[in-house]
């Protein structure tokens, strides 16, 4: 129990204070009725959906948004994982809202380790993905029962029974013990916020699900009147309080006062608590002191990591540690130095853009920076892990360049490594024997085939350098009628060199403005990324070239000499909708010897080297 301090000369005043002090604890670690649960599913099966709806309908959040995030408002996916709580009949359930795109798969390992049971969504219509089958193998692996979502039931395309079974095959598949295959299922139309027992039994609300996860989490153990341990599973920053811990309670009553932060791999030392906040929908509320079995967010201990033991005696024992994957993904970032540098963003010297990067790891748990060079070299988990940072920098008013992203090779026993993703595909028969052509030239090793309702589902394990920049090529070979996820699998032996098909780039020979009548006629030549009128520079790349191989044009040339008549003209002018440049397209389609230029209203790419002749003498150096 936590010490408190009393003022001097304190009496029976205090005398009474402190039995009331004590029933209060006492009442409550037995009122604290605690279920921690956390919603998991392969991306977009609707887990936020279901959060919300419940803090709706519990009366924590009534028009906010899991989601709460500026990029994840507009993404509509979840990138962060976030901890809520709502009071249910009497129990208070905390709900870590996960992310379900690959990329973040590793946020929602740590997650599961420090919560008691997982509500597993699925898509009645989709049945179980990549995402869905990592997440669920990793729960099972923890110990725990999950219970099961089918949700979306109201898609005409739903198909039930199929998915029903399909759901029960993956637990079997994975492992799952009697317990865990005696898994617990309810229906839901989750946009609705209903949920049922049974799919055609008539619902108003949430109940359902919330009924299950009372009767069947177990309820967290609250071991109160011991020295307490608390371990951090995921971190938080605020400009106030500096770095904070997210952490689950297991023992004891944690206060406000000094503790020791242990773990394996650093030495023991003392720290301060100086708040501790318990959430509440999506509030978090300021708190004297948390008991166990509940999630709370402590700040004051600035050097806090991820799975470290925070305790009350020096001697207590270190809470099992939770691993935290590493970058498969690197590249640099640089100042920006293009002829249009410092037009649009606030923050652009070096200095800046490093104290942002540092700013980043206080929270981005799975990112990694060397500073040591003259470019900052970040490394990630994918593409959209560092997508998703720049998207953040550029909107705080940001310009930066980075270089296309490299795999990370790795030296095991002194030989050279790779990270492999499995990959799986669910394309339209006719599609088939292309995609299986294309993966295997990069290198990839088909593992299954099924033919399924909607068409041919494939998976493959291939090295992520063979995977990187092919997402566009597969939409536009599977005409947008595809379905590709990824996801990490582990290091192997490095496969030799991959041919990749390079596409050749369009590179402007000038500074100023493009016209219409040059893009028209540039335009028959490949795709462009720019429309009519926009300021280019000469070394910025306009668009690919359909023969694949880099072409320097102009096109700011007009038709006739004199202005006037050239813009007169210029609007009668056709184009073809460029293809938009976004950060993620970028990165993919960028070739080694080009950047990518990011500023708070512009993504362009560019060559390294700005002049033609200047490309040739690299070249010819072998730049
Ligand atoms: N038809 C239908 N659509 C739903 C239902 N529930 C959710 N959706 C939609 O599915 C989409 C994805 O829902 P989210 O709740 O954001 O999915 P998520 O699992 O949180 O996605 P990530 O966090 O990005 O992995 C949204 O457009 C929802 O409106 C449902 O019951 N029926
Ligand atoms: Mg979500």
């Amino acid at each position: 129990m936590i010490r408190r301090r009393f003022p001097h000369g304190a009496g029976q005043r205090m005398l009474v204070f402190c039995m009331l002090n004590s029933l209060f604890h006492i009442l409550n670690s037995i009122r604290m009725d605690i279920r921690n649960i956390a919603i998991i599913a392969h991306v977009d099966h609707g887990k936020t959906t279901i959060t919300d709806a419940i803090m709706d309908q519990t009366g924590a959040a009534s028009d906010g948004s899991m989601d709460s995030d500026s990029i994840e408002k507009e993404r509509g996916i979840t990138i962060y994982a976030k901890n809520t709580s709502v009071m249910y009949k009497d129990t208070k359930i905390n709900i870590v809202d996960t992310p379900g795109h690959a990329d973040f798969g590793s946020e929602v390992e740590r997650v599961l380790r420090s919560i008691d049971s997982v509500v597993l969504v699925v898509d009645a219509q989709e049945g179980p993905m990549p995402q869905t089958r990592f997440v669920l193998k990793k729960s099972l692996e923890i110990g725990h029962k999950p219970l099961v979502v089918i949700n979306k039931i109201d898609k005409p395309a739903a198909r039930l029974g199929e998915v029903e079974e399909e759901i029960y095959e993956l637990f079997l598949d994975l492992g799952a013990d009697d317990e865990q295959l005696d898994f617990k299922t309810v229906y839901a139309i989750a946009r609705e916020g209903k949920a049922m027992h049974h799919p055609e039994d008539v619902s108003t609300d949430m109940t359902p699900l919330l009924d299950m996860i009372v009767a069947h989490v177990p309820p967290a153990k609250s071991e109160t009147d011991v020295p307490f341990r608390l371990q951090s599973f995921s971190l938080a920053y605020d400009d106030f309080l500096g770095r904070m811990a997210v952490a689950r309670v297991y023992e004891g009553t944690v206060g406000i006062g000094e503790v020791f932060v242990k773990s394996e791999m650093k030495s023991t030392r003392k720290a301060k608590i100086i708040k501790i906040f318990t959430f509440e929908g999506i509030e978090k509320k300021d708190v004297p002191e948390a008991v166990a079995g509940d999630i709370v967010m402590v700040a004051g201990i600035d050097d806090i990591d991820i799975g470290e033991t925070i305790c009350a005696e020096e001697n207590a024992g270190v809470l099992p540690a939770i691993t935290v994957d590493e970058p498969t993904i690197s590249l640099e970032f640089l100042v920006n130095d293009s002829p249009f540098a410092g037009k649009e963003g606030t923050f652009v010297t070096r200095e800046q853009i490093r104290e942002r990067l540092e700013k980043e790891l206080e929270v981005n748990v799975g990112l990694k920076v060397d500073f040591s060079g003259e470019n900052f070299t970040v490394s990630g988990r994918g593409e959209l892990h560092i997508a998703v940072l720049l998207e953040n920098m550029r909107r705080e008013g940001f310009e930066v360049a980075v270089s296309q992203p490299r795999v990370i090779i790795k030296d095991i026993d002194g030989a050279k490594h790779e990270p492999f993703e499995e990959v799986t595909i669910t394309v339209p028969e006719e599609f088939s024997g292309s995609i299986i052509e294309k993966l295997g030239k990069r290198k990839g090793v088909m593992t299954d085939m099924k033919h399924e309702s909607d068409g041919v589902r494939m998976l493959f394990e291939v090295p992520t350098r063979g995977i990187l920049g092919y997402r566009n090529e597969f939409i536009v070979d599977t005409k947008g009628e595809g379905i590709i996820s990824t996801r990490f699998l582990d290091f192997r032996p490095h496969v030799g060199e991959i041919q990749r098909h390079a596409v050749g780039s369009m590179v402007s020979g000038e500074t100023g403005k493009a016209l219409g009548y040059a893009l028209a006629n540039l335009q028959q030549r490949g795709a462009l990324y720019i429309g009519a009128s926009t300021e280019v520079y000469q070394g910025q790349v306009i668009g690919n070239t359909s023969r694949g191989d880099e072409m320097t044009v102009n096109p700011i040339k007009g038709k006739h000499l004199t202005n006037m008549r050239a813009s007169g003209s210029d609007d009668a002018i056709n184009l073809t909708p460029p293809i938009e440049i976004t950060i993620e397209k970028g990165m993919e389609i960028m070739s080694s010897d080009e950047y990518l230029e990011i500023t708070p209203r512009s993504v362009r790419l560019r060559k390294k080297h700005l002049t033609e002749n200047d490309r040739i003498k690299a070249r010819r150096k072998g730049e």
